[in-house]
């Protein structure tokens, strides 16, 4: 059991601190950080520190030991949430999800993928052939995604640029039957501009070595033919060619000074040369009588259309691999009548929060997203938890936490959030500059405690004037550039190069822009803006998984320096302090780690009382439990809600679950007698 490992690795439970103080907290989680325990529970959630370094932890004996078994029997890790989400899900049928939370380097991406390797490792142990399909599909998507996904920043060398949402499909048996991902925002301007000292996405540097790829043998299963292969080789050379067009002009007209680069585009792109160089220096347009005409292009816009047009590029690139990989793994012909409940299990890995140099209109999604999943973290854990108990008339004292609703509100409010003053500032682009806009929300913004600008506060002198606002945000101060902010929330690509796409040559690609049917005088003026997009998914998402049975992860990053020695303490105390996990604890421990209504427990556990078996003469429920946790003794460690039995440490129920489990075996030989009439 776990609280049987050894002190000298510190406490493997948070729940088992002499007391809940911070300073306890922090020398617990450095003890065990220092000695190589880098999982510690919560209850059920577990913390994990970064360790930067190769562990020998996630071994087939590794696996093994966490097979089946319950959370308290083994020390902490990563297999034992995924085992526990793994048996809610296969017991109880319910759908399940595992968050994964923490900031950028703080070790989501690599959990996501040990979780991932455990499910597979402990299902389908007959070895069916689909089975082994969707398994090993779901495992090797990974690294095509991480190829065109990841890439290098400041912060992390392979930084996830967008998010990940898989569910696992799984049938009665609980073998995985398919799966389905969903991708968020991708940091598509990655493809035009990196900051100093980060990369592009890896797969540029993949490709430019032809071969390499090629010889990606583990991937290439995914690629059903070698033309849709030859598609992805190509718009990566058409990227990184882009980066060689230029244009010029003279005496009012512009055109193409790079005219080598434009028919090799044309060839890679399947297009002809001539409408890509028209599609490159015009733009067609409906006037308000009705008419079409070509306009075109200033310089500046001639190099603005490119470089929409190179991430569009890039983003269809990635969501068409998204949805090829999800068309291998969709469900299919699954029958609930004949084959069960279909049940999911939800693996969360997103961007952690982020703080540059220069933070820009990614970092403002990336982070708002982090606020939603903590919000959602605090909901889940600390808010509902302390409802239960007050709606099944625990007595209780509550404890207080840190409610980040109102920088939630700040973002996405309608019609005062940031996102709605920017939409409304797009909507007039051309009139509106960056610093236009952010003048409208120091004037409708200057109330919020979490909201900062130059304008309001005149003396803070690392806020440029007419440049950065700042957000206190849950996890730390950001300072945001606007600059940008307007064109990347309003994402213009002229329908001339949708069209152009929809017009290749090459199938795979035409399939990628089934937008450019459209006509001028039919697209839609107004699509939705990148921020409100991001938004409404997001919202989505949680929604998602709110209404599974979560699991969660808390991620932390030990130091700054990716070094696998040093814990520094500030950094991880600031972490600890954001994520809310003292808070957690203390909620968990005045709390109760199980609960089980009295009907179910009873189902479960009669078999181990004198007076529930078969069946109890007691007037309710509550009283036949009551008879067998006073049998087993242990009274002093449960409370009797409404409806619920409150049980707060596992040692209890696992006596109890051992005792069962050994009765099953006496009974079943028991029954069998009975029936062949032996008794
Ligand atoms: P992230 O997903 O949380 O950041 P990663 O999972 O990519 O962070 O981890 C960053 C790096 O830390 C990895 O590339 C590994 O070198 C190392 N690392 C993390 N976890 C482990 C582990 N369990 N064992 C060994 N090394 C590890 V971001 O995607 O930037 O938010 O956006
Ligand atoms: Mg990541």
């Amino acid at each position: 059991m776990a609280e049987l490992e050894s002190l000298e690795f510190g406490k493997s439970d948070f729940i088992l601190l002499d007391e809940v103080t911070m300073e306890q907290f922090m020398e617990n989680l450095k003890l065990r950080f220092e000695k190589g325990r880098i999982y510690t529970f919560i209850g059920e959630v577990v913390v994990s520190v970064n360790p930067y370094r190769q562990m020998d932890i996630y071994g087939t004996d590794t696996i093994d030991a966490y097979r089946g078994r319950e959370l308290y029997e083994n020390p902490p890790h990563l297999y034992s949430v995924s085992d526990a989400a793994y048996k809610a899900m296969k017991r109880r049928a319910k759908d399940t999800c595992i968050v994964i939370s923490g900031e950028s380097g703080a070790g989501k991406t690599e959990a996501s993928k040990y979780i991932m390797q455990y499910i597979a490792a402990i299902t389908n142990p007959s070895m069916r052939e689909e089975v082994e399909r969707v398994k090993n599909v779901l495992l090797k998507s990974n690294c095509v995604l991480e190829a065109f996904g990841n890439a290098k920043t400041n912060r992390n060398d392979n930084s996830s640029r967008f998010g990940k949402y898989m569910d696992v499909n799984f049938n009665f048996n609980g073998d995985p039957t398919g799966g389905h991902i969903n991708n968020y925002l991708l940091e598509k301007s990655r493809v035009i501009q990196q900051q100093p000292g980060e990369r592009n996405f890896h797969s540029f540097y993949q490709v430019k070595n032809y071969y390499c790829i090629f010889t990606w043998k583990h991937v290439s299963f995914l690629w059903i033919c070698k033309s849709s292969l030859c598609v992805l080789m190509n718009e990566h050379l058409c990227l990184c060619v882009q980066g060689n067009l230029q244009f010029e002009s003279e005496a009012e007209s512009v055109f193409v000074s790079t005219p080598e680069f434009l028919v090799h585009i044309s060839a890679l792109t399947h297009t002809d040369p001539g409408s890509l160089r028209t599609s490159l220096l015009c733009r067609t347009v409906a006037t308000g009588g009705g008419d079409v005409i070509q306009k075109e292009h200033s310089e500046q816009e001639a190099s603005f259309g490119r470089d929409a047009f190179a991430k569009a590029l890039y983003e269809r690139l990635f969501a068409w691999i998204v949805g090829r990989i999800n068309s291998i793994i969709e469900v299919k012909n699954y029958n609930p009548v004949l084959h069960g409940k279909n049940t999911v299990i939800g693996v969360l890995d997103i961007y952690g929060f982020e703080i540059f140099e220069n933070n820009s209109f990614e970092q403002f999604c990336i982070n708002y997203c982090n606020e939603k999943l903590q919000h959602l973290f605090i909901e889940l854990i600390l808010q509902q938890e302390q409802e239960e108990y007050e709606r099944e008339g625990i007595v209780w004292e509550h404890i207080d936490y840190c409610d980040n609703q109102i920088i939630v509100d700040l973002v996405e409010q309608q019609h005062r959030g940031i996102i709605s003053i920017l939409d409304e500032a797009c909507l007039n682009v051309g009139q509106v500059t960056d610093t236009i806009c952010l003048q409208s929300m120091d004037n409708k913004l200057s109330q919020h405690p979490h909201y900062m600008s130059r304008q309001l506060n005149p003396s803070d002198k690392s806020l440029e004037f007419q440049k950065h606002f700042r957000i206190q945000h849950y996890a730390g101060e950001v300072t945001y550039s606007i600059e940008g902010f307007l064109d990347k929330n309003k994402d213009p690509l002229f329908q001339d190069f949708k069209r152009l796409m929809f017009n290749s040559s090459n199938a795979v690609l035409q399939q990628m822009w089934p937008d450019g049917q459209m006509s001028i005088t039919e697209v839609t003026k107004r699509p939705q803006t990148a921020a409100t997009l991001f938004k409404n998914s997001i919202i989505a998402l949680v929604d998602k998984l709110a209404c599974k049975e979560p699991y969660y992860v808390r991620c932390i990053k030990p130091n700054e320096l990716k070094s696998s020695v040093i814990f520094d303490d500030a950094r991880c105390r600031h972490q600890v302090a954001y994520l809310g996990l003292l808070e957690n604890v203390m909620v968990r421990r005045a709390g109760f780690a199980y609960r089980q209504p009295y009907e179910r427990f009873l189902q479960r556990y009669k078999m181990t009382c004198e007076y529930t078996w078969p069946n109890h003469l007691m007037s309710n429920d509550r009283e036949a439990v009551k008879a067998i946790v006073s049998q087993h003794g242990f009274d002093q460690d449960v409370e009797y809600g409404r409806t619920k039995l409150f049980v707060r440490s596992p040692r209890s129920l696992f006596s109890l679950e051992q005792e069962r489990n050994q009765l099953i075996p006496i009974l079943v030989l028991f029954l069998q007698k009975v029936w062949r009439g032996a008794l």
